[in-house]
């Protein structure tokens, strides 16, 4: 072997684990569709998924999270096939990482923590890297003592305590300065996009977002109804940052259309939290593009968790357009959503890749849409003064000017006011 070659790096060899309690929500159990998308995102991170294995038990075990006898057969397939990781369905304590590693004498990461390392490799600009870092930091502060303890296992013993201890003091006030700081740097950064935004706000273009669950076709839909070229890829995550492009609608106007970070059950509360002020594009947009990969089976839950999320982000409460996506790929009957969609307005079904739909699309946002505020410059007979103090009282004036016909003001009014000026326009922006 040309010893300049790079090697490489060791690929991870899973043994997938959950526990089917059948007593919590759809949505925190484990079920055949969870682990399916485990076994998803440990490809996305670069593992190789050697089996899966789901505990029937009526609750989580407290201590090992799945019962001793499972435990013992988690531990002989481990070894059979040379696995040398165990990646579990649910979030863990650092006790329980603790002790499976000592049961199985392989690592142990949970759900969220493959979650978080998906997101570290994905992050590209500086706000992306700041908010996953500080995800990854708080997720691990209550945890340091199991992990602590899981590195110091294998020369472990008598006289490990005391100074490991003392060494988790440091590491731990070591990662509160690390968040503090990132914490402080973050809010630099947000001013940016704060500015931008108010700046976007101040041409009173209408903002459509793209939401929904991760490898919906988001993305792909950005491309496709604009000239944009974001990263579409069959794999989980592929977007992080929000992109902005304009689109015309038909008898509209402009609209801006944002893309997003997609969504996933389980979602770590951290990286919520990290990445309130990126999915506040979607919490700040006039109307929600809800896309959903409608030929997945798992559609109906995906549905369900992305509604949770908006709910919780305080995002439910504006015009919500289901986009049922991939209709070229759809072998199933889609129906089951149709009356569950509590949150939509309207619905249409489409396909980014065939361009089917899109049209339809496009006339839907437009409908849904009229409430927003436009620009317009119009030309206002004196005889029409009265208007003018309305639309001082209610609407942005950008410029007003005194000519021989009348006034010519241009201003973002709202639909009331439109109404009014509609005869007067000279020159509609949308
Ligand atoms: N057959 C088919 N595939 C599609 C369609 N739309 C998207 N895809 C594929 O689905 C995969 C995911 O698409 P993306 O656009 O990256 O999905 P996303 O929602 O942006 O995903 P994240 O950014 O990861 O949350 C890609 O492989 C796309 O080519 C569609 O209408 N039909
Ligand atoms: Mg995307």
């Amino acid at each position: 072997m040309n010893l300049s070659e790079k090697t490489e790096p060791v690929k991870e060899r899973a043994v997938l684990i959950g526990v089917h309690t059948g007593n919590r929500s759809l949505l925190e159990d484990t079920t055949e569709e969870s682990m399916i998308e485990l076994a998803q995102l440990a490809d996305t991170a670069g593992a190789e998924v050697l089996q899966t294995m789901i505990q029937n038990r009526p609750s989580v075990e407290a201590s090992t999270y799945v019962g001793q006898g499972k435990l013992e057969e988690v531990r002989e397939i481990c070894k059979s096939l040379g696995a040398n990781l165990i990646i579990v369905d649910d979030e863990l304590s650092g006790s329980q990482i603790r002790n499976l590693e000592e049961a199985t004498g392989v690592r142990v990461i949970d759900r969220s923590t493959l979650i978080l390392d998906i997101f570290a490799a994905r992050a590209f600009t500086k706000e992306g890297k700041i908010q996953v870092e500080l995800a990854q930091l708080k997720y691990m502060l209550p945890r340091l003592t199991g992990m602590g303890s899981a590195l110091s296992r294998l020369g472990g013993g008598i006289g490990t305590r005391g100074p490991g201890e003392t060494k988790l003091e440091t590491d731990r006030r070591h990662i509160w300065r690390r968040i503090k700081h990132l914490e402080n740097e973050l809010k630099e950064v947000r001013k940016h996009r704060e500015l931008l935004r108010s700046r976007r706000k101040k041409q009173g273009l209408p903002v459509a977002a793209l939401v929904g669950y991760t490898n919906a076709g988001k993305s792909s839909l950005m491309n496709a109804l604009s000239d944009a070229n974001v990263l579409t890829e069959d794999k989980l995550f592929a977007t992080l940052d929000p992109t902005v492009r304009g689109i015309e609608l038909p008898d509209y106007g402009k609209v801006l259309l944002v893309d997003t970070v997609g969504f996933i059950r389980k979602l770590p509360h951290h990286l919520i939290e990290a990445f309130k002020s990126t999915l506040e594009e979607a919490v700040e947009a006039d109307v929600l593009l809800h896309v959903v990969d409608s030929s997945s089976d798992a559609a109906e839950q995906h549905v369900m968790v992305v509604d949770k999320l908006l709910d919780e982000l305080g995002a439910s409460n504006k015009p919500i357009i289901l986009v049922y996506n991939k209709v070229d790929k759809r072998r199933n009957d889609c129906s089951f959503i149709w009356t569950k969609d509590g949150h939509a307005t309207a619905r249409v079904e489409v396909s980014a890749v065939t361009g089917q739909g899109l049209d339809d699309l496009k006339n839907t946002l437009a409908r849904v849409i009229p409430e927003q505020k436009r620009k317009v410059k119009i030309c206002l007979p004196y005889s029409a003064g009265s208007i003018l103090s309305q639309i001082h009282e209610s609407c942005d004036v950008l410029q007003e000017q005194y000519v021989e016909q009348g006034i010519v003001v241009e201003a973002i009014v709202d639909k009331t006011i439109y109404g009014k000026i509609k005869g007067y326009i000279i020159g509609d922006e949308g």
